[in-house]
């Protein structure tokens, strides 16, 4: 039986386990990267495992979604983790040289090799062929101590493109038909893999687009082939040396397949507040518009920044709206300079924002009231831009370029045919913005440089005999990390200061909870389905650990969330028959008896609800590694243990 490309990845890298669908595997960790919203943690959870430097093959700290530095915390963070970048023997991207999957894609993704990230749209790197996934801080940081990463072995889905876009029809709408069709949970225990003809027509940074929002789907992450548009990519970056072919064989067996004409899709848009909640462009056609945003990890390169300069080339913005433009690099930045087509973009109306994560994060240009905004980036969950009652668009570049000049949702086929420049045979090359590892003899003096923003990580601890506490909060089905712990401008520069974040952990959904936690010794949290969908913040974890919660129970949970509770110290369980969600009212009386036992046995756990005698069976799923962790309390603590 033939491999396929993900199989051929893990057979390559594995450590641990069988490759067999569903059994924990672990792997070996090729390169790692972070960003400063989960750095400061990550960096922080290395100097907790006293290892004295990384022992990946590559390593990078970057710098991207905390830039405002309105307040000393966001630059006392990135001097701490630029002194552990130096002490530890990483790379350094500095602020402004680009967001961190962008800036990988370009300069250090290379086919077949493992990347974990501390950031969910890790998986952008499968558009040149890696196999690379987000994870917690924790985890990555394990990973740059040279340890092994856990996943549950994935099915594996096969996409098929057949065929080839229609002009102004964009890689965006092929990831948002995925979605379509598959919804936030439709990729949770799966990897997506590309085949078809219709790869061909695609270019690396339109695959990395697609691989990059595979992450809405809840996947382990998606993979392209490497072939010779990926060795063109290369060549133009300078870097052909890392290319190797990679395709599936031809006996590769699949869990699922679905099939995409390429030629029949349109231009699509996810609405408010789910990336799945998809409708044709043509659908909405007329809607009027607020603001425009053009950037993110998502559609944030050369190419879609051409395409965009020849929509607006030579016309003017909608008096009604607001245009942002952050290219993803400072590469892509040079490059529109030297060609004119940043010219073409500002000549427009619109305003250039730095090459950074900006508004995808709701750090800056955040809409007004109510407000209609079509972004090009990957989430739209409920107030992420940082306006609570903000109502936002996923959509592709050339959407959302055409909707700016009409001032109201347009699908781009209709403004006719547009001249995009040519993309150059080679893309500018300076990396003069990534400050290289220290030689070891200077790495051994260099200290870690703390400002008094960085306070301490908080310690799980042993798993109880038995647990009694109240439901302290009860919430519906795909909840995301940004309803448990919202970032935004205001939220983000606290990264490192989980006391002084506390406070504004669910406050999307009740701003009671922190309070009430509090107050209570915390307690439980009852979840529906997919229950911490989307960020890889390990704060969502971190933070409820803060406040006392010491089981979460949910009808499923997310791939990176569930990790980052058990890692944390909190036991996730599920419902053995879903319905008995609607058992559980919030601020009931739970009960768990006998839980160590039942968690080290494998024994039956019940939960008893003191308020209505209702006996709920539960169910822990924990591989024998998982166990021992909630056992010790976390997996620093589970660590120490082992050492
Ligand atoms: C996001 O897109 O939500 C983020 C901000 O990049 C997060 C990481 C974080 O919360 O710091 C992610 O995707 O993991
Ligand atoms: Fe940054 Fe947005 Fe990409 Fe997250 S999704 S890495 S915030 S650009």
């Amino acid at each position: 039986m033939g491999y396929t490309i993900t199989e051929k990845i893990i057979a390559a890298h594995i450590r641990d386990g069988k490759m067999e669908r569903g059994s924990e595997i672990g792997i070996r960790i090729d390169q790692t990267l972070t960003q400063d919203a989960t750095g400061t943690m990550a960096y922080l959870e290395f100097e907790a495992m006293d290892i004295p430097g990384v022992k990946t093959e590559l390593s990078l700290a970057y710098i991207d979604h905390n830039t405002l530095q309105n307040g000393f915390e966001n630059a006392d963070d990135h001097r701490f983790i630029k002194s552990a970048a130096a002490k530890y023997g990483l790379f350094y991207s500095r602020p402004g040289n680009g967001i961190c999957h962008q800036v990988h894609l370009e300069r250090f993704g290379a086919p077949g090799k493992t990347l974990l990230g501390s950031d969910s749209h890790t998986p952008t790197g499968g558009g040149i062929g890696m196999l690379a996934m987000g994870a917690g801080g924790l985890d990555v940081a394990v990973a740059m101590g040279g340890g092994t990463y856990y996943i549950t072995m994935p099915k594996i889905i096969n996409v098929e493109l057949q065929g080839k876009l229609s002009p102004l029809v964009s890689a965006k709408d092929i990831i948002l038909e995925v979605l379509r069709i598959l919804s936030v949970k439709g990729g949770v225990g799966s990897v997506i893999e590309y085949s078809g003809e219709g790869v061909k027509n695609l270019s690396v940074p339109e695959r990395a687009t697609i691989t990059n929002m595979g992450a809405e789907l809840g996947a382990t992450t998606s993979v392209f082939p490497s072939d010779e548009i990926t060795l063109a990519f290369l060549k133009a970056q300078n870097r052909a040396e890392v290319w190797q072919e990679l395709k599936a064989d031809e006996d590769a067996v699949y869990d699922k397949k679905i099939i995409i004409e390429l030629d029949k899709l349109q231009p699509l848009a996810a609405c408010p507040h789910s990336p799945d909640n998809i409708k044709a462009v043509r659908e909405l056609a007329g809607m009027k518009v607020d603001q425009v945003c053009i950037g993110s990890c998502t559609n944030s390169s050369l190419s879609d920044m051409l395409k965009v300069a020849a929509i607006l080339k030579g016309k003017t913005i909608a008096p009604n709206v607001d245009l942002s433009i952050s290219p993803g690099s400072r590469q892509v930045l040079a490059m529109l300079a030297e060609c004119g087509a940043l010219e073409d973009i500002l000549q427009s109306g619109a305003r250039l924002l730095e090459c950074a994560c900006g508004p995808c994060i709701g750090m800056g240009f955040s809409p007004n009231s109510g407000g209609v905004s079509l972004r090009t980036f990957n989430r739209n969950f409920e107030g992420r831009s940082g306006t609570a009652d903000g109502q936002v668009y996923l959509v592709s570049p050339e959407t959302a370029a055409a909707s700016a000049l009409t001032g109201c949702f347009t699908d781009p086929r209709d403004i006719g045919e547009i001249d995009v420049l040519p993309m150059p045979e080679s893309f500018k090359i300076n990396d003069n913005g990534i400050l290289a590892p220290l030689p070891e003899a200077e790495a051994k003096s260099a200290e870690l440089v703390k400002g008094p923003n960085i306070k301490s990580i908080p310690k799980g601890e042993p798993l109880p005999a038995e647990y009694k506490a109240e439901a302290v909060l009860k919430v519906g089905d795909n909840i995301t990390t940004d309803h448990i712990m919202p970032a935004g401008a205001k939220i983000l520069p606290y990264r490192s200061n989980i006391p002084h974040l506390s406070q504004f952990c669910f406050g999307v959904v009740d701003t009671e909870f922190p309070a009430r936690a509090q107050a209570k010794g915390g307690g439980f949290i009852i979840g529906g389905s997919n229950y911490g969908q989307g960020s890889s913040r390990e704060h969502a974890a971190l933070v409820p650990l803060y406040l006392g919660i010491k089981v979460v129970i949910a009808k499923s949970f997310a791939r990176i969330h569930v990790a980052n509770l058990i890692n944390a110290g909190i036991l996730p369980l599920t419902f053995a028959n879903a319905e008995d969600y609607d058992k559980i009212t919030q601020g009931d009386e739970l009960m768990l008896e006998n839980l160590r036992d039942a968690i080290t046995n494998d024994g039956k756990i019940i939960l008893k609800n003191m308020n209505n005698d209702a006996e709920i069976p539960l169910a822990a799923g924990l591989s024998e590694r998982q166990k021992a962790i909630i056992l010790s309390g976390g997996l620093l603590e589970y660590t120490k243990g082992a050492n």
